[in-house]
This record gives C-alpha cells, sequence and structure tokens, in this order.
C-alpha cells in the first residue's frame, strides 16, 4: 500500500456508493444434518438470507491508498475479540487482491436502506458477493494490504473442507449451488411432522450460487423430478425465487428440490460429510402427510 487512510464514517458517505443485492450464507448452514454431526452450532437450515447492501466499493479506497504490485492479500479485523480455539483473537479475515478489487465488493453502512443493524456489522461490514459469510467481515476496524498470505486463525484453521484432523484441507471460498423450499402445511406442535390438506398448493423456495448464476432448479415429488419456474433474481448473487404447482393428493409424500447453476453444479444427493460440516449443500427433504 503506498499511503495509510483513516477512514471515517462521515467521510466514507461522502464517498461513491453502489448498492448490491447479496445473499449471504454461513458456510456451516445444515452442518448438523450432517452424521456423524460436527462439533458445531445448531445450524440447520436458516443461517442463510439476502439484503441490499448499501456503501463504498473497496475497489475505490484501495485506488486511494494505491496498492503496491507485490501486494497479494487485504486483511480485514472486526471490532469483536474473544478465545477460539484457545487463542484470543479478534475476528479478521482475508481476501486475495484479485477479489478485493472486484467492483461488487462493498464496505456497506447500509443494509435495506437504512444503517447497519448491530448484530449486521455496525457502523461498517464488507460484503464479498459470491462468498460464504465468513469472507464479510462484520464491525470492521482496520483494512490492511499484505504482502504475505494471511495466517490468522479465521483464516488457517477455521472454515476449511478438511477429511480428518491431520488434512490441512482447502480453505472454503465461494458459495455452493443450494435451494431450499418453504415448507408448506403446517408442522404437528410435539413431533414436527408436516399435515397439509389436500388440494392444489404452490411449492416454492430460493436458490442461489456463489460459483455463477442458477439456471434450472428441480423439484422432486416422490422422486419423480420436474423443472420448476425461475423468478428473475435481484443480481448475480441474489437468491432466485423457484414455484412449481402441486395437486396434493392423500397420503404420505416426499418432497426435494435441487438447484443447478450456470458452471453445470448441481446439489448432491448425498452428504459430501467433511470435519467442519462446511458447505453442505446436500438436497433438502421435505416429508408431509396430506389428508
Ligand atoms: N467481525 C466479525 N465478522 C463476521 C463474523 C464474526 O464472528 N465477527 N462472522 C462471520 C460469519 S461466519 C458469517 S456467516 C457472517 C454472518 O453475517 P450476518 O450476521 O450479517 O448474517 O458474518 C461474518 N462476519
Ligand atoms: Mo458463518
Amino acid at each position: 500500500m503506498e499511503r495509510a487512510l483513516e477512514l471515517g464514517m462521515a467521510a466514507l458517505r461522502r464517498d461513491p456508493a453502489i448498492t448490491v443485492p447479496v445473499t449471504l450464507e454461513c458456510a456451516g448452514n445444515g452442518r448438523s444434518l450432517l452424521e456423524p454431526r460436527p462439533l458445531s452450532q445448531p445450524w440447520i437450515m436458516e443461517a442463510v438470507g439476502t439484503a441490499h447492501w448499501t456503501g463504498v466499493p473497496l475497489a475505490y479506497l484501495l485506488g486511494k491508498a494505491g496498492v503496491l504490485p507485490d501486494a497479494v492479500e487485504v486483511v480485514f479485523t472486526g471490532a469483536d475479540a474473544g478465545v477460539q480455539g484457545g487463542i484470543p483473537q479478534q475476528y479478521a479475515r482475508s481476501l486475495p487482491i484479485r477479489e478485493a478489487l472486484r467492483p461488487d465488493v462493498v464496505l456497506a453502512y447500509q443494509m435495506n436502506g437504512t444503517d447497519l443493524p448491530p448484530q449486521h456489522g455496525y457502523p461498517l461490514r464488507l460484503v464479498v458477493p459470491g462468498w460464504y459469510g465468513m469472507a464479510s467481515v462484520k464491525w470492521l476496524e482496520s483494512i490492511e494490504v499484505v504482502k504475505a498470505p494471511f495466517t490468522g486463525f479465521q483464516q488457517q484453521v477455521a472454515y476449511r473442507y478438511q477429511d480428518s484432523e491431520d488434512d490441512v484441507g482447502t480453505p472454503v471460498s465461494r458459495i455452493r449451488v443450494r435451494s431450499l423450499m418453504v415448507p408448506p402445511g403446517v408442522p404437528d406442535f410435539f413431533t414436527r411432522q408436516r399435515f397439509l390438506r389436500a388440494g392444489p398448493v404452490m411449492l416454492e423456495g430460493r436458490a442461489w450460487s456463489g460459483g455463477g448464476a442458477v439456471s434450472a432448479v428441480d423439484v422432486g415429488i416422490d422422486g419423480t423430478w420436474l423443472p420448476a419456474h425461475l423468478d428473475k433474481p435481484a443480481g448475480g448473487y441474489a437468491w432466485r425465487r423457484w414455484s412449481l404447482p402441486w395437486v396434493a393428493d392423500a397420503g404420505e409424500h416426499v418432497l426435494a428440490c435441487r438447484a443447478t447453476d450456470i458452471t453445470g453444479a448441481t446439489q448432491p444427493l448425498e452428504q459430501n460429510w467433511n470435519l467442519q460440516g462446511m458447505g453442505n449443500n446436500m438436497v433438502q427433504q421435505v416429508r408431509v402427510i396430506v389428508e
């Protein structure tokens, strides 16, 4: 970096701003469904959402600071501190310089048109479209351009696809193609079995991928796959709504959804187990009892 910049929020708000619709998904979303279950918080399916993020393009600020030819990564440090893996640390992650210079990577101070809520990173966070959530560092305290790969805990130890404790593994980066269904009907209070009235019902959900646009969603009804209708996405890295009308007949049914993106990547039918339970995009199945 040629020069250091002190960035006040008031000055940042005067810089050129962009708004990007982005789906953020936690890399651990769905990991509690893997068997054997990785040591983890009990994420089931809910650690994903989409918002319009407004802020300054990171590339604009890097341009102002001046990136030198020997720069390899940019390190983002959040204000939150704690102990993980026995190591006291602040949350910090890096991005390769090539990703950091993408025009859609944003230092966001607004979410859906209002100041960031505290839990989503107030006053300033990074948003990296297409990458799993860990890359989008919240409560930003500093941004540093570095000449050697960053080796912090959240980079080197956490967020890796590993087969075992001994495997150094590979880093988690882009979001794997995935779709989820809004479960139809209502769940029973105690058993959580879902019940549905016989007749027409609109099956619907969302589909997204960090690898490229979602090109198809197929809906499985008792093992038979049918193509769903896709709504237009709000942006390249925002989820798309999908829908398929179904006439539910009495009995027990298994519903499923499976997305494919323009790279040809599709969701696996079987789990891809890894030690940390990262990137579980296995096809979701929803059992319903129609009466
Ligand atoms: N500073 C800081 N940033 C962070 C984290 C964190 O613990 N500290 N968690 C990351 C992870 S793992 C995810 S999935 C996203 C979640 O963003 P959200 O709370 O806006 O959904 O924030 C990321 N940014
Ligand atoms: Mo996460």
